[in-house]
C-alpha cells in the first residue's frame, strides 16, 4: 500500500508544478562529485546531536524500522520536475521520537558519505513525507540515486535531501551545508522559487 503525497503542494502553491520548473519522465542524475563507493558490511547510519539517545544502524537494522510507501513529487533547482516518484524507506519523525530530541533543538544538519551536507530547521523535517529512502518503485535505491540510503524532501528542492546519507544531526543552533554556503537558498520552497539566497 502506498500513501499519495503529491496533494501537498496545496500547502504552498496553486499548482503541482512550481513556476519555472518542467516536467520530465526521465530521472536526472545530479551529484557534486560523483557517487561514493561504500562497502555493505561496515556501512552505517548515525543519528547524533541534541538528542537522548544516539543511534547507529546497520543496513539490516535500519531496513527492519517500521517503514512506508510513498507516492511524491521531486524538485530540482536547475528547473526540472519529476512527478509520480515511489519512494520506501523511514520517517524522518520515526526516527527522531526513537532517539528523543532535546527540548533546545532547532535546527538538523544531514551527513553523506561525499562529503555532501544539507540543513533544514527541525520543524521543516518533522513532516511524515520527509523519508529516508533505500527503495525506489519497489527496486533498492540505484547507486546514482543515493543508494543504500537518501533522504526526499517534496516540500523542498532536491539539494534539500542528502543522497548516501551516512548520518543526521541535531543541532541547538542553525548551520548552513555545502549548496546553503555556496550561494543556494537556504529556505529553497519551489513554490516561492527560492533557488538562491
Ligand atoms: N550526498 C549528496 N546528496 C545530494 C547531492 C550531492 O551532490 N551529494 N546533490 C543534491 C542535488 S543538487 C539534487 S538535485 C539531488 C539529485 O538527486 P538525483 O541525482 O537522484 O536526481 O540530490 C541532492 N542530494
Ligand atoms: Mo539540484
Amino acid at each position: 500500500m502506498s500513501k499519495d503525497v503529491t496533494g501537498l503542494y496545496e500547502e504552498f502553491g496553486d499548482d503541482r508544478l512550481p513556476s519555472g520548473q518542467r516536467e520530465t519522465s526521465r530521472f536526472p542524475v545530479l551529484s557534486k562529485s560523483g557517487t561514493p563507493s561504500w562497502d555493505p558490511a561496515d556501512w552505517t547510519f548515525e543519528v547524533w546531536g541534541a538528542v537522548d539517545e544516539e543511534l547507529t544502524f546497520s543496513y539490516e537494522e535500519f531496513e527492519d524500522l517500521p517503514s512506508e510507501t510513498q507516492v511524491q513529487d521531486f524538485h530540482c533547482v536547475t528547473g526540472w520536475s519529476k512527478f509520480d516518484c515511489e519512494f520506501t524507506g523511514v520517517t524522518f519523525p520515526t526516527l527522531a521520537e526513537m532517539a528523543g530530541v532535546d527540548p533546545d533543538a532547532v535546527h538538523v544538519m544531514f551527513h553523506a558519505l561525499d562529503g555532501y551536507t544539507t540543513n533544514l530547521p527541525l520543524e521543516d523535517c518533522m513532516r511524515d513525507e520527509v523519508l529516508f529512502v533505500y527503495e525506489y518503485d519497489g527496486e533498492f535505491l540505484p547507486p546514482d540515486h543515493g543508494g543504500p540510503l537518501r533522504v526526499v524532501t517534496p516540500h523542498k528542492y532536491a539539494y534539500k535531501g542528502a543522497k548516501w546519507v551516512s548520518g543526521v544531526e541535531f543541532l541547538t543552533e542553525p548551520e548552513r551545508g555545502y549548496w546553503e554556503k555556496r550561494g543556494y537558498s537556504n529556505t529553497a520552497n519551489p513554490w516561492n522559487e527560492e533557488r538562491y539566497s
